[in-house]
């Protein structure tokens, strides 16, 4: 089942939540600011230590999964989304963003997943674009005993997801909490 609400996914208790992070892993702004603020200190250490070629500890696309330290999750996946009008072949991009971060999550044994907009804010994805790669990747999962949610930070947010989702026609496994 597919779950579309707004919330602060620094407050999820979800097994696992998902970080709109960059290649370097090693925090910056939006969700990823927020993520390494309310984990602490550890989580950036945890990082610092993962494997890196020439800065890029997980590339576009892929994921990555670490503690969560003080969050109420169990597990952090970092996954980098494509910016949009920059990088190449960024629908694909988007689409392994997600698919990756379940692949991570199956592995685990994980039994629900919080995601954010992955590439919505800074990246500059646009929410009707990113929404239906969203919402078709994870609908094409093959896991029907994960829980996914996308915790959506503002209103706005919230309504173009909501509106796009409605327009896809995935049937009864999305469902929209208002
Ligand atoms: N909970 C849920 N969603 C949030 C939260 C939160 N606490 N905070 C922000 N969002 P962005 P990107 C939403 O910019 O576009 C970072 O600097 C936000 O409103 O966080 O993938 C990284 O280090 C937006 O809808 O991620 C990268 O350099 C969505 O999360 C770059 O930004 C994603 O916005 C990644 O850019």
């Amino acid at each position: 089942m597919i779950i579309i609400e707004t919330g602060d996914i620094t407050h999820c208790p979800d097994d696992v939540i998902v970080n709109a992070a960059n290649t370097s892993l090693l925090g910056g702004g939006g969700v990823d600011g927020a993520i390494h603020d309310a984990a602490g200190p550890k989580l950036l250490q945890y990082c610092q230590k993962m494997a890196e070629t020439e800065g890029v500890r997980c590339p576009i696309g892929d994921a990555r999964i670490t503690p969560a330290f003080n969050l109420p999750s169990r597990h952090i996946i970092h996954t980098v989304g494509p910016r949009h009008g920059i990088d190449v072949d960024s629908h694909r991009l988007l689409a392994s963003a997600y698919r990756n971060s379940l692949i991570v999550a199956k592995k685990q044994g994980i039994k629900n997943i919080a995601f954010p907009a992955i590439s919505c804010g800074v990246y500059r994805y646009p929410h009707d674009e990113a929404t239906e790669i969203a919402l078709r990747t994870c609908a094409e999962s093959d896991r029907q005993d994960l829980q996914i949610r996308f915790v959506l930070f503002s209103a706005d947010v919230f309504e173009a997801w909501q509106n796009t989702a409605r327009t896809l026609e995935l049937g009864s496994c999305v469902v929209v909490k208002s």
